[in-house]
C-alpha cells in the first residue's frame, strides 16, 4: 500500500467513528431486533441459562461471567485485581497470589481441554500488564494460581492459548525487551538489543499447576493474537503480530511502512523436543530455544497490514489472519504449509527463520470488509469475522470452495450483520475447539457509542447477543458489559457442575476451628493467632484483646456445610474484609497499630440474626 492510500484508510477509520457516534438519546428505541427477539432471550424467573459466558474484563482485572441467552451478569470472578465481594486480595492467601500487584490487564481466556474440545476443569487468562497467567478452577470459580511475571518476557498479549490436550497454554509476548530483563539498553537499538518471547507454560494434567516450561526467542515484532493448532496442525500454534518493521518510536507510522506483517508459526512439540535434546540454553533458569539455530521450530508468514489475530478452524486445516489496515481476511491452507515447509519454499530468512512463501500457503483472500479483526467458526463450514470499521460482523463460507467462487470471493461471503457499535471481538461457543456450538455469537464492543442511558464521559460497553442457527444472522440482545471486554469463551452449562460447598473433608487447613472447643487466641511476644469459628450468627470468639503494635493473625472458618451460607469477616476502621465459604478457612494479618475498641462483623447476608453477628477487638494502648 502506498503512503497516500495509508491515509486513505487512516481517514476511513476517523470518519467511521464519527459516524458511528450519532446521539441516542434516552427512551428512545432503536430498532434494531423484531419484538419476537425477546421470546428468545427470555429466561423465566427460576429458569437457568444454557450457556457460561466467560468474558475478560480487560483493565479491570477481573473475568465476567454472564448466562446466554440472558446475557445476566451473574458473576465476578476476581483475578489480578482485589474484590471486596468475595473477599478476594485480603485474605494472606490471595495477597500472596497477587504478589504486590493491585491490577492487571486481562485479555484472552482459555478454557482447558481434553482431546479437542472443552473439558470444563480450567479457565486460564492473561495479564498482559505484568506479564501474568492465571488459572481459575471451574469447580468453584475461583482464582487458583498466578504465574508471572514470567522471565524474560514483556507484555503478555498473545495469550492465553490452550493446546488440544491442556498441555501447554501458550503466550507470546507483545513488547520487546532487551533481555534478559533487567539490562539496559537504549531503545533506539530495538532492532539488534530487544527481543520476543514464546513461552510454552506447562499444565500439570492432575491438578492445572501452571510452570515456564521453555521459550523461543523471537525478533522484536509485536506478537499478537494466536491460536493453536488441531488436526493436520496439531503440535503446531500461531501468532500475527505488528511492526515487522521494528520500529521503536511512532509506531502509528513507523510499524505500518510495510505491505505484510509476520505470522508466526511455531511447532510446540519441536521446540518440546529441541528442549530434550538439550538444544536449549538456560536464560533466567528458563530453556530457551534460538530458532536461527534449532531449525524445524519457528517459520515466518507473510500475512495482511498490521493484522489483528489468527484463528485455526474447528478442523485445524484453515487459518484465517486479518489485516486491520487491509479489507481482506487471508485464509492459509495448513496442508500448503507442510508442504511448503518440507519443499523449502521460502522467500527468504529473518534473523535465520525461514519467511514461507506466500502465494504456496494462501487458499485466498476473502474480502470480508473494512477494519477485519477476529474471526470464529459455526463448526458447520462457515466463519464470521468482526469488522471494526464497518462496525458489523461478516460471515463467509470456509473452503473448498467451486471453481467460481474461487474466481470471485465475493460469493463466499454469506451474510453481513451490522452491530451499533465498533466491534473489537466476537465469541462463538467452542470455536477454537474441534466442535463448536455453532447456536449464538456475541459481538463485543471496541467504542461503545451511546448505546446505554448516559452516566458520563466513561460510556458503559456494550456487546451483543446474535443468533447463528440460520443462514442469515440475527440480532437478538443487547447487555452492558463490564469493562473492558477482550475476547470471551463459552461453555455449555452442562459441562460442569460448581460445587455448592467445601466439604468438610477436604480441608486440610491445620489452623481450622471446626468447634468451639478448637478455637483458640494463643500469644506469642507480641504475635497473637487466633482460630476462630463462623456460624449463623455468631463468631467465636467474638472478643480478641490484644495491645498496640501486636502483630495479628486471625484464622476463620466458616463451619457451614449449607449452600449459600456465607460470613463474612470485616474489621471496622482496618481495611479488611475477608469472605469465608461453607467449609472454608481464611487467614487475615494485620498490625493492631491503633489503640480503641474496633468492633468486627460478618459482611455477608447470612441469617435473620446476621446484624448480630458481630464482635470486639479491643486494643489496649
Ligand atoms: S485484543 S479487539 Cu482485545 Cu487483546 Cu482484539
Ligand atoms: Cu454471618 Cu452474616
Amino acid at each position: 500500500m502506498t503512503t497516500h492510500s495509508r491515509f486513505v484508510v487512516a481517514g476511513g477509520l476517523l470518519a467511521a467513528a464519527l459516524v458511528a457516534s450519532a446521539c441516542n438519546p434516552p427512551g428512545r428505541r432503536l430498532p434494531a431486533a423484531d419484538a419476537s427477539a425477546a421470546t428468545r432471550t427470555y429466561v423465566a424467573p427460576g429458569e437457568k441459562d444454557q450457556f457460561y459466558l466467560f468474558y475478560s474484563g480487560g483493565h479491570s482485572g477481573q473475568v465476567y461471567v454472564a448466562g446466554i441467552p440472558s446475557m445476566r451478569h451473574i458473576a465476578t470472578i476476581p483475578v489480578f485485581t482485589p474484590y471486596p465481594g468475595t473477599g478476594y486480595g485480603y485474605d494472606e492467601e490471595s495477597k500472596k497470589m497477587l504478589g504486590g500487584f493491585t491490577w492487571g490487564d486481562v485479555h484472552h481466556p482459555g478454557l482447558s481441554q481434553t482431546d479437542g474440545v472443552y473439558d470444563g476443569r480450567w479457565l486460564f487468562v492473561n495479564d498482559n500488564a505484568n506479564n501474568r497467567v492465571a488459572r481459575v478452577d471451574l469447580r468453584d470459580f475461583k482464582t487458583k494460581q498466578i504465574l508471572g511475571p514470567i522471565p524474560n518476557s514483556s507484555g503478555n498479549h498473545g495469550s492465553s492459548f490452550v493446546t488440544e490436550n491442556s498441555e501447554y497454554v501458550l503466550v507470546a509476548t507483545r513488547f520487546s525487551v532487551p533481555l534478559p530483563k533487567g539490562r539496559y539498553a537504549d531503545p533506539s537499538r530495538y532492532e539488534t538489543e530487544f527481543n520476543g518471547m514464546v513461552s510454552g507454560l506447562k499444565v500439570d494434567p492432575a491438578t492445572g499447576t501452571l510452570s515456564v516450561g521453555w521459550q523461543v526467542l523471537t525478533p522484536p515484532f509485536n506478537w499478537d493474537l494466536g491460536s493453536t493448532g488441531k488436526g493436520p496442525s496439531s503440535g503446531w500454534a500461531f501468532w500475527t503480530s505488528y511492526n515487522s518493521e521494528m520500529a521503536s518510536d511512532t509506531l502509528e507510522a513507523n510499524a505500518t511502512r510495510l505491505d505484510r506483517d509476520y505470522a508466526a508459526v511455531v511447532n510446540w512439540r519441536a521446540a518440546e523436543q529441541a528442549v530434550k535434546d538439550g538444544k536449549a540454553t538456560l536464560m533466567a533458569g528458563v530453556p530457551v530455544i534460538d530458532p536461527a539455530k534449532v531449525p524445524g521450530v519457528m517459520y515466518l508468514l507473510p500475512v495482511p497490514k498490521s493484522p489483528h489475530g489468527i484463528d485455526t478452524d474447528p478442523s485445524g486445516r484453515w487459518i484465517a489472519a486479518s489485516g486491520k489496515l487491509q479489507p481482506v481476511t487471508s485464509v492459509f491452507d495448513f496442508e500448503k504449509i507442510k508442504n511448503a515447509i518440507d519443499k523449502k519454499q521460502f522467500d527468504k530468512e529473518v534473523r535465520g527463520i525461514p519467511v514461507l512463501n506466500y502465494e504456496a500457503v494462501l487458499e485466498g483472500d476473502v474480502p470480508v470488509g473494512l477494519g477485519p479483526l477476529h474471526t470464529q467458526y459455526d463448526g458447520k463450514g462457515n466463519a464470521y469475522t468482526s469488522l471494526y470499521v464497518e462496525s458489523s460482523v461478516a460471515k463467509w463460507k470456509l473452503p473448498p470452495w467451486s471453481k467460481e467462487e474461487r474466481a470471485d470471493l465475493t460469493k463466499i461471503i454469506v451474510d453481513k450483520i451490522p452491530v451499533h457499535y465498533n466491534i473489537g471481538h466476537l465469541v462463538i461457543g467452542a470455536s477454537d475447539t474441534k466442535a463448536p456450538y455453532g447456536q449464538y455469537l456475541v459481538a463485543m464492543n471496541k467504542l461503545s457509542k451511546g448505546r446505554h442511558l448516559s452516566v458520563g464521559p466513561s460510556q458503559p460497553e456494550s456487546s451483543q447477543l446474535i443468533d447463528i442457527t440460520g443462514q442469515k444472522m440475527s440480532m437478538l440482545y443487547e447487555s452492558f458489559t463490564e469493562p473492558e471486554p477482550h475476547f470471551a469463551q463459552i461453555l455449555k452449562a452442562d459441562r460442569i457442575a460448581p460445587i455448592e460447598v467445601y466439604p468438610k473433608a477436604e480441608n486440610h487447613d491445620v489452623n481450622a476451628a471446626w468447634t468451639p472447643e478448637e478455637t483458640s487466641v494463643k500469644r506469642n511476644g507480641n504475635k497473637v493467632e487466633v482460630k476462630m469459628m463462623s456460624i449463623r450468627s455468631r463468631f467465636v470468639p467474638d472478643r480478641l484483646d490484644v495491645k498496640v503494635g501486636d502483630e495479628v493473625t486471625i484464622h476463620v472458618t466458616n463451619v457451614e456445610q449449607t449452600t449459600d451460607m456465607i460470613h463474612g469477616l470485616g474489621i471496622v476502621e482496618h481495611d479488611l474484609n475477608v469472605v469465608i465459604d461453607p467449609g472454608e478457612t481464611k487467614t487475615v494479618r494485620f498490625t493492631a497499630n491503633k489503640p480503641g475498641v474496633f468492633p468486627f462483623y460478618c459482611t455477608n447476608f447470612c441469617a435473620a440474626l446476621h446484624q448480630e453477628m458481630q464482635g470486639y477487638l479491643a486494643v489496649k494502648p
